[in-house]
């Protein structure tokens, strides 16, 4: 069995009866509300700040909620339209340039073979060079007659996954709500008032593409329709207005709500798109659809169905770090406190980001909707920053660091969807330029699946298919389920594989099979066989060597993968002890650069432990070397790299740093704009401190291992977590004091053994499906 984290504790092998309990795993389970998870300011977001209002979204309509009192903006977005139509962007010709451009590599001359991969004529990148970008959809307008409003607080509540705005105004208190319901496919705005007949608005809608119109629709209805210009999708929103007393008329194109005891917006969006290559739908017929299923559906009605459902994924997990004093003041104001440590006095801060994390994700990531791009879902930009894409080089893997082990398993399904697409254009990318079989992805795609490289020379990096791979891999190991592998995982490591079977050449300067020409993510220049490629690799053919073991096919190709594997570019050890990034020791001691590329071993990647102390303490090095992060996903990088290197203290740093300088008041992350992957990658990284998990794959599996708080930092002495999920199928809940383990809780989901650790301690539970296991801080059994 291959140890994990572990160099040589020997297992203390109790085997004593533990006991098994009927109680699910869980905090008190009750359906209160928890005041510490709402996020909330004194003020609205100004016109200009769009990215201080608050988001709300289903995964596939998003919603940024302003909350002005007289004049109040929704902008809305729905997550397929994106500038373009279907495009394959494979550069014909350009396998004729792979030759020449290895042979620069191989020959020292990196600078020759980048010159095959710019903007001029011939060139190895994909045709156009550049990809496309995702659109806003629309704006609603909001005016009511109230001046001022006292008492105005609006919040995102985590609880009920709601934008609420609330104020007082002539003795009258007014609620506005805003949420997306995933199973009503809406987004709805709720006016009250606390007297009757004191609700009055007008509601307009409006969109910042050229070629489009407003039009008003019976007595209830706006319609905003149009194109994304010349010639792409075409997009078709619904706005209804119901209210409870009072009058719904039109004037100037807009609704207008008079005297109503309350009222009720609905919002509904479409486009063209049917699938990547097929924009044939009718935007117009499926707004209108989706209107119309809304039909006598009362407001409480849609409230209750859209917290049926959010509460279904977002109470799994409750986490407490504890809370100060400090978690009373306005959210943006508890942000600005970390520019001076205030995270280490506001640990409830802590379990709001955590929270958040798992709110976004739930909010921007939902089956049969696209996978959370650069901004989630929530975009109000012509020009997005690096076009809201899908950057695979790190940006969308990590979105998707949290799923699992935040237990929201089923958040994955668009990225899954998004491999499978992958996995059809990235054929043809194969074939056209590398003369390959099998599939291939470059550093970034958007909503027309381009996996030909793009932008310049650091876009020919092959390994972008390889790292979605792994999150295939992850779902099945966390899940364990046999039908998702071979139907869905598979088919397409399968044929990544395949990818690296056709294109792996050897280096006739150190006889290693290396990917080349490639790049490590946006750092130095073209080479061949980066650390990072080569751990990609192995983890791709472990894990699809592991597959066809377990679903008994394709011997003959797991030995091939096999014997390649054997003959790539070792992770290997630098001139000052560093886990060298490159094949050849170019590291410089100096450099703290943003991706940590040669440690995907360590985080995401479980490819480096203490029982290769040469590698794991080489790791370490590097870790250290590399510094402080920059942008926020590289500060939330180093988070997860930290936790599994077991320093809480040093990977709490780099949360504080994040939230303290990288951080917006409304709690989303920046690269340097607005960007979600932080938030995501925070949200695994606090995870990661509190529970790991792991099941080796090198050809001989072990059994699962949690290791239960590996990285508790000082500032969270006592705590509780529950629900997080582990690999092998376990659900894990611990609760500590001074630092220290007091409880464990593991609830076994499938019936697989598990080996459990704590400071030392080694227990391997046996365990049957369903059953809970406590264990004390000895991991002695209750
Ligand atoms: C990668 C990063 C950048 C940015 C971009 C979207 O290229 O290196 O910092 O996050 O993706």
């Amino acid at each position: 069995m291959k140890i994990w984290k572990r160099a040589f504790v020997a297992s203390l092998g109790i085997s004593a009866a533990l006991t098994l309990l009927s109680a699910p795993v869980g905090l008190a389970a009750d359906k209160q509300e928890n005041p510490q998870l709402v996020l909330w300011m004194d003020h609205p977001a100004k016109e200009k700040s769009w990215n201080n209002a608050f988001p709300v979204g289903n995964g596939r309509l998003g919603a940024m909620v302003f909350g002005g009192v007289s004049e109040e903006h929704i902008q809305f977005n729905e997550d397929t339209l994106w500038a373009g139509k279907p495009h394959d962007y494979v550069r014909e010709g350009a396998y004729d340039l792979l030759g020449k451009m290895r042979d620069f590599i191989f020959a020292g001359n990196a600078k020759g073979a980048e010159a095959l991969a710019g903007r001029t004529s011939p060139t190895f990148l994909s045709d156009p060079i550049r990809q496309l970008p995702y659109q806003p959809f629309g704006d609603l307008h909001l005016t009511f007659p109230t001046q001022g409003g006292e008492s105005y607080r609006r919040e995102l509540n985590l609880n009920d996954a709601v934008a609420r705005v609330t104020y007082e105004s002539g003795g009258v208190t007014y609620t506005r709500d805003c949420f997306a319901s995933f199973p009503d496919q809406v987004i709805v705005y709720h006016v009250h008032a606390s007297r009757p007949g004191q609700v009055t608005f007008a509601v307009g809608m409006s969109t910042p593409h050229k070629e489009s119109e407003v039009r008003v629709l019976g007595s209830d209805v706006l319609e905003l329709s149009g194109k994304v210009q010349p010639d792409g999708l075409r997009f078709d929103a619904r706005l209804r207005a119901m209210a409870t007393g009072g009058t719904i008329s039109t004037r100037d194109g807009q609704l207008v709500i008079n005297g109503a005891d309350s009222a009720t917006l609905l919002l509904t969006g479409a486009t063209s798109f049917v699938n990547f290559q097929d924009i044939s739908g009718d935007p117009a017929r499926k707004a209108d659809a989706d209107m119309q299923k809304l039909a006598g559906k009362t407001y409480e009605q849609l409230w209750d169905a859209h917290e049926e459902d959010f509460h279904n994924l977002f109470d799994r997990v409750r986490l407490n770090l504890g809370h100060t004093g400090a978690a009373d003041k306005p959210t943006d104001e508890r942000v600005a406190a970390c520019r001076t440590g205030g995270l280490a006095r506001d640990p409830g801060l802590a379990t709001l980001d955590f929270q958040y994390g798992r709110y976004l994700l739930i909010s921007c990531s939902r089956a049969g909707g696209q996978p959370a791009n650069l901004q989630g879902l929530w975009n109000a930009d012509l020009n997005p920053p690096w076009e809201s894409k899908w950057t695979t080089n790190i940006n969308l893997e990590m979105n998707y660091w949290p799923a699992e082990v935040a237990n929201l398993g089923e958040c994955t399904a668009p990225l899954f969807d998004l491999i499978d697409d992958l996995a059809i254009s990235g054929a043809r990318t194969a074939k056209e330029q590398y003369h390959a079989g099998g599939w291939v992805l470059h550093h970034n795609t958007d909503l027309w699946r381009g996996t030909a490289p793009i932008n310049g020379p650091d876009g020919v990096w092959p390994t972008g298919g390889a790292w979605l791979c792994y999150h295939l891999w992850e779902h099945y190991l966390f899940t364990q389920d046999k039908d998702f592998l071979a139907k869905r995982a598979y088919p397409d490591m399968k044929s990544a594989s395949q990818f690296f079977v056709d294109t792996l050449v050897k280096d006739p300067r150190t006889g290693w099979l290396v990917t080349t020409p490639s790049f490590s993510p946006e750092h130095g220049g073209l080479v061949a066989g980066p650390a990072m490629d080569m751990q990609l690799i192995r983890a791709l053919f472990d894990s699809t060597i592991e597959a066809s073991h377990i679903l008994k096919v394709d011997p003959d190709f797991a030995h091939q993968l096999a014997d390649l594997r054997a003959k790539l570019v070792p992770d290997q050890v630098g001139h000052f002890g560093q886990l060298q990034e490159w094949e050849q020791d170019l590291d410089a001691e100096n450099d703290n650069h943003r991706h940590m590329s040669p440690l995907w071993g360590l985080y995401p990647g479980a490819q480096f432990t203490p029982a290769n102390p040469k590698i794991w303490s080489a790791a370490n090095v590097l870790l250290k070397q590399r510094g402080d992060g920059s942008t926020g996903w590289s500060y939330a990088w180093r988070i997860c790299l930290w936790a599994r290197a077991d320093n809480g203290d040093r990977a709490f740093s780099q949360l504080s740093d994040l939230l303290g300088k990288r951080t917006l008041p409304n709690m989303w992350d920046l690269c340097g704009p607005f960007q979600i992957d932080g938030n995501f990658g925070a949200c695994a990284g606090i995870g990661e401190m509190l529970l790991q998990s792991q099941q080796l794959t090198d050809g001989q599996r072990g059994d699962p291992v949690i290791e239960l708080l590996p990285a508790l930092p000082k500032p969270w002495a006592a705590g509780e977590v529950s629900g997080l999920r582990a690999r092998g199928g376990f659900e894990v809940a611990e609760t500590w004091q001074n630092g220290e383990l007091t409880q464990a809780t593991i609830k076994s989901l499938l019936g697989n053994p598990v080996d459990v650790r704590y400071h030392g301690h080694d227990v391997r539970l046996t365990t049957q499906p369903g059953g809970t296991y406590v264990l004390d801080a000895n991991l002695g059994s209750h």
